[in-house]
């Protein structure tokens, strides 16, 4: 970040001042320090009486051409709250008032380092749509099919209203299309609660039943039955065994691919590839706070997964395996811009071990899923990488 030199209220070159046990910079003038406080923005979620969500197409950098909340930085002078409303008007042309607070999402920013998004729901929107500063578009999108949003802090944001809904309006036929019968309805998901993060993720292969206990003793916290072979009926019997044992030891369970199957053992979550049911029709016959991972194989499909309503995702192959065959490794590289990008617990995966997670580690990867690694050894592995990160 560029250094300040000046006092910007009196403009006295800035001196250095040991002051309140740290160095600071000062004014000798006004006799005060200078804080580098996050720079101050707003994000603006507004919807239209088809609860459909408003996003603007930026024009200028950073991201531009891609989609993102209406909002912007406040002003000098102004309060955070009337920033959001003029930004809303500049790019939109549209008026309204503040609803409610919907989240404060600090974000990394290359030129002024740290910046504190502040986001709103917005009310009585009235006005003639019309993309003004700064964007090219502005439309309404479903909440279900939304293009890719640019900023996580925007993602966040969104996400903080749209789970405020459902927590006050679970009968809303127009959020969850498709859905009858109000028996039905009362399964659906208030909302998701934010999960932590895993360290050691446990995928299970041959002897099932034998690693899942060897891992559980060994406090994996959260492990996948994951079966491409055997039949459904046979599959139940083995959800059923690997069920008793995860909940004697409290470790989170999650079935592979098989929603049903994860309903009738009474499983923690369902993982999904891409191939698989959409999310959002997943949600709509699991209970609340049913846990639904993602599979992904790129940054795009990371975001996609995310906004989406996945609480985590799966991202790889991380390197070349055979347990996954026919997938281009994405690298390191890829990983990293995805831990930086996505709000969610990321679970890397694919050709990992105990010599290549600490490469992984450090461009922070905080989960580590594994098929062969925990086949041998596996109390050893599961607790060797549950010690190298301490569960956040
Ligand atoms: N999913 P191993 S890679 C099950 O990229 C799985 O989504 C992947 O196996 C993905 O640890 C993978 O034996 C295989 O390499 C991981």
């Amino acid at each position: 970040m560029r250094t300040k030199h000046y006092c910007h209220v009196c403009g006295t070159r800035l001196t250095k001042k040991f002051f309140e046990e740290r160095e600071r910079l000062f004014c000798p003038q006004c006799q005060y320090p200078v804080y580098e406080n996050p720079l101050p923005a707003t994000a603006a979620v507004v919807m239209n009486e088809n609860h459909e969500v408003l996003l603007v197409k930026r024009n200028v950098e950073p991201k531009a051409g891609q989609w993102c909340l209406p909002g912007g930085f406040v002003e000098m002078g102004e309060a955070p709250e009337q920033a959001c409303l003029r930004e809303l008007k500049e790019e939109t042309g549209l008026e309204g008032e503040i609803h409610r607070w919907a989240g404060n999402i600090i974000s990394e920013s290359p030129v002024y380092q740290w910046v504190i998004v502040m986001g709103y729901s917005i009310k009585n929107v009235r006005g003639r749509l019309t993309a003004g500063d700064d964007c090219s578009e502005a439309v309404y999108f479903n909440p279900v099919a939304l293009p890719t949003i640019a900023f996580r802090s925007h993602r966040e944001i969104l996400r903080n209203v749209l789970e405020t809904q459902r927590h006050e309006e679970p009968i809303n036929k127009k959020l969850l299309p498709g859905v009858q019968g109000d028996g039905f309805l009362e399964k659906s998901p208030p909302g998701r609660r934010r999960q932590e993060n895993f360290g050691a993720y446990v995928i299970t292969s041959g002897n099932h039943i034998e690693i899942a206990e060897r891992a559980c003793s060994a406090g994996a916290r959260i492990l996948q039955y994951r079966e491409k072979h055997a039949g459904r009926g046979e599959m139940v019997k083995t959800a059923r065994e690997i069920r008793k044992i995860t909940e004697k030891y409290g470790t989170l369970f999650i079935i592979n691919d098989f929603i049903d199957i994860a309903s009738i053992v009474g499983a923690d979550g369902v993982h999904l590839g891409q191939d698989d049911i959409p999310i959002a029709e997943a949600r709509k016959i699991v209970p609340s706070g049913f846990l639904i991972g993602r599979s992904t194989h790129s940054l795009e499909q990371a975001i996609e997964g995310e906004q989406q309503g996945a609480d985590y995702i799966g991202i790889g192959p991380v390197f070349a395996t055979p347990t996954k065959e026919n997938y281009i490794p994405i690298g390191i590289d890829t990983v990293k811009q995805v831990v930086e990008t996505v709000g969610i617990p990321v679970v890397a995966i694919g050709g990992l071990n105990l010599d290549n997670i600490a490469e992984l580690h450090k461009v922070g990867v905080k989960n580590f899923g594994m098929v062969r690694a925990f086949q041998k050894n596996t109390e050893e592995v599961v607790r060797r990488i549950n010690q190298i990160e301490p569960r956040a």
